[in-house]
């Protein structure tokens, strides 16, 4: 009789400048939306686990923060993150963007990789935006770069190359046992999720240093008899000035961005939502590591 193949499991961390395209990758993967994704860089501030098990695997993928240079103490809990997942993972996904290939601090990312001696994919991403005749010498110089075990052009966007990636990292993957359920589709709780969508809609619509001094914690998260789920939310801003864009004229920022986070928060939940949302001032919170705490960083 053959041997029946043993089980392979293992976390696989996604590493990478902000913006490339990484909470994009995740999704991608998980074939739902777990991470926010906007246009504008630096919009992962944690880890966020995204499991996904099959007879034969279970994956434990990592989305991380975008590695930067620290301006404050936010930046330095989200560096730290991303640096803690290549430490901890079986394999890493180094992703960059294709448009922007050689990235400011990609020799210190390369660095911590070096040290961490995992099995390392480069996945070259947003090839929807380039022709393949200018991938190549990308590819060149990247295989010259650095002993990747993979190199791997894709775009989590249109997924072209995304189950090829997945190929890889299941045959790079050790055997080992099945960590969570197989029902269980990430670590984080759904006061997580809520908070982030929430953060999304803010990302998006906030301009200029906004979304980058705003922050989101659910207070109250409960299912009321009548079948609708009462969540009441703060956006934290750091001064007056920025809570008073927050709200807008007539409360005009404040209920859109609430209308267009409930419509998702209700899909999420598969519920109707009563989105209690408001704003309040947590003078320099990005700089103070009691207050960074307090909001679930580091
Ligand atoms: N054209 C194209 N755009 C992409 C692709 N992948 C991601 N994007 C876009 O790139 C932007 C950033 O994507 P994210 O997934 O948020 O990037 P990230 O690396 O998680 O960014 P941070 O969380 O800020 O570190 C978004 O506008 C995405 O829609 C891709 O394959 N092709
Ligand atoms: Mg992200």
């Amino acid at each position: 009789m053959e041997n029946p193949k043993k089980f392979k499991s293992g976390y696989v961390s996604i590493i990478g400048e902000p913006n490339v395209g990484k909470s994009t990758l995740l999704n991608a993967m998980m074939g739902e939306k777990l991470a926010i994704v906007t246009p504008k860089p630096q919009t992962t501030r944690n880890q966020i686990t995204g499991i996904v098990t099959t007879e034969v695997y279970q994956i434990i993928f990592v989305d991380t923060p975008g590695v930067l240079k620290p301006r404050y103490r936010l930046h330095n809990e989200m560096v730290k993150a991303a640096y803690r997942a290549i430490r901890d993972a079986d394999v890493v996904i180094y992703m960059i963007d294709v448009q922007q290939p050689t990235p400011l601090l990609e020799e210190s990312i390369l660095d911590k990789i070096q040290t961490a001696r995992q099995k390392t994919i480069l996945a070259i991403n947003k090839i929807d935006r380039i022709s393949s005749l200018a991938l190549l010498p990308i590819i060149t110089e990247y295989s010259e770069k650095f002993p990747f075990t993979e190199i791997l052009p894709i775009s989590a966007k249109t997924k072209e190359g995304v189950s090829k990636l997945l190929d890889l990292i299941v045959a790079y993957l050790p055997e080992g046992p099945r960590y969570f359920p197989e029902d269980q589709i990430s670590d984080k709780p759904e006061r997580f999720f809520i908070a982030e969508t929430i953060r999304e809609k803010l990302f998006i619509n906030a301009q200029q240093e906004i979304p980058y001094a705003s922050s989101v914690v659910v207070e109250e998260f409960k299912e009321r008899s009548n079948g609708i789920t009462y969540i009441r939310a703060l956006i934290y801003a750091e001064r007056e000035s920025q809570k008073r864009i927050l709200i807008g004229e007539r409360g005009k920022m404040i209920k859109r961005i609430g209308r267009l986070a409930r419509v998702e928060i209700e899909q999420f939940l598969n519920s109707r939502v009563f989105l209690d949302l408001h704003v309040s001032v947590k003078a320099d919170w990005r700089r103070d590591p009691r207050k960074l705490k307090d909001m679930g960083y580091g």
